[in-house]
C-alpha cells in the first residue's frame, strides 16, 4: 500500500520537474525555487553523472532540496538511491529497469511513492505487480539529456496503455517542452516530466509557468 491515493498521484504528476546539480548553468537552488514558484507539482532529485555530488555532500543537498520542495507542498522523490530516500525521509523513489527490482525497493521504502521507468506493456505490467504507484514512459521525443536513452517512441505506448485499460498513473518523459507537452496529455498521460525545458531556461520560473499553463488547460 502507498500512503497516497491514485487520484492524488495523478494530480501531482502533472508538472514533474527533475534535476541534479549538474543539469543547469544557473545556481541550482535558484532554479529549483523558481521552478516551484512557477508551478511545478512534483520534484525528482537526480544527482548523477559528471561533476555530481557524492557522499555527505549529496545527502546534504538532498536534505536541503527536500526542505525547499516541502515549503511549496511539493513531494520530493529520489532517483535510484533507496538508502538516501530512507535516510532523509523522502516522499518516494524513482527507479529504472537497470536498478534494483521494484518489488525489493517497494519493500524497503514501505508506503512511500514508487515510480518505475518502463518502455513496454510488459514492463508496465511488471511494475504494477511490484506495487509501483506510477510509471514513467519515454523517451517520448528526442532528448540530449539522457545519453543512454532508449529509442524515441512518441506517445504510442501511452495510448496503448489507455486503450487496454491498464490503470496506473502515467508520466511522459524525454524531450518534452511547453510546445509539445499537450500531445502527451492528449494521448492519456497524467503529466509531463522535464529536465532541460526548465533547468536550462533563461527564466526557470517562466518555463515552469508556461509548461503548467499549457498542460493544465
Ligand atoms: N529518462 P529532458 S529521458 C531522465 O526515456 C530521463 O526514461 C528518460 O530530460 C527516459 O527533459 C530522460 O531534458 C531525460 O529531455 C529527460
Amino acid at each position: 500500500m502507498s500512503r497516497y491515493s491514485k487520484d492524488w498521484i495523478r494530480e501531482k504528476l502533472k508538472v514533474y520537474f527533475i534535476m541534479g546539480s549538474n543539469n543547469t548553468n544557473h545556481e541550482h537552488e535558484f532554479v529549483l525555487t523558481e521552478a516551484l514558484k512557477g508551478g511545478v507539482t512534483i520534484f525528482q532529485f537526480r544527482e548523477k553523472g559528471e561533476g555530481s555530488y557524492t557522499g555527505k555532500e549529496k545527502i546534504e543537498l538532498a536534505r536541503r532540496w527536500k526542505e525547499i520542495c516541502h515549503e511549496y507542498q511539493v513531494p520530493f522523490i529520489i532517483n535510484d538511491d533507496v538508502d538516501l530516500a530512507i535516510e532523509i525521509d523522502a516522499d518516494g523513489v524513482h527507479i529504472g529497469q537497470e536498478d534494483e527490482s521494484p518489488t525489493l525497493v517497494k519493500k524497503k521504502i514501505g508506503d512511500r511513492m514508487l515510480g518505475v521507468s518502463a518502455h513496454s506493456i510488459e514492463e508496465v505490467k511488471k511494475a504494477i505487480a511490484a506495487g509501483a504507484d506510477y510509471v514513467g514512459i519515454g523517451p517520448i521525443f528526442p532528448t540530449n539529456t539522457k545519453k543512454d536513452a532508449k529509442e524515441v517512441q512518441g506517445t504510442k505506448l501511452i495510448q496503448e496503455l489507455k486503450e487496454r485499460g491498464i490503470d496506473i498513473p502515467i508520466v511522459g518523459i524525454g524531450g518534452i517542452t511547453s510546445q509539445n507537452a499537450k500531445k502527451v496529455m492528449d494521448a492519456g498521460g497524467d503529466g509531463v516530466a522535464v529536465i532541460s525545458e526548465i533547468s536550462y531556461g533563461d527564466s526557470p520560473f517562466d518555463r515552469a509557468k508556461q509548461l503548467a499553463e499549457n498542460i493544465l488547460v
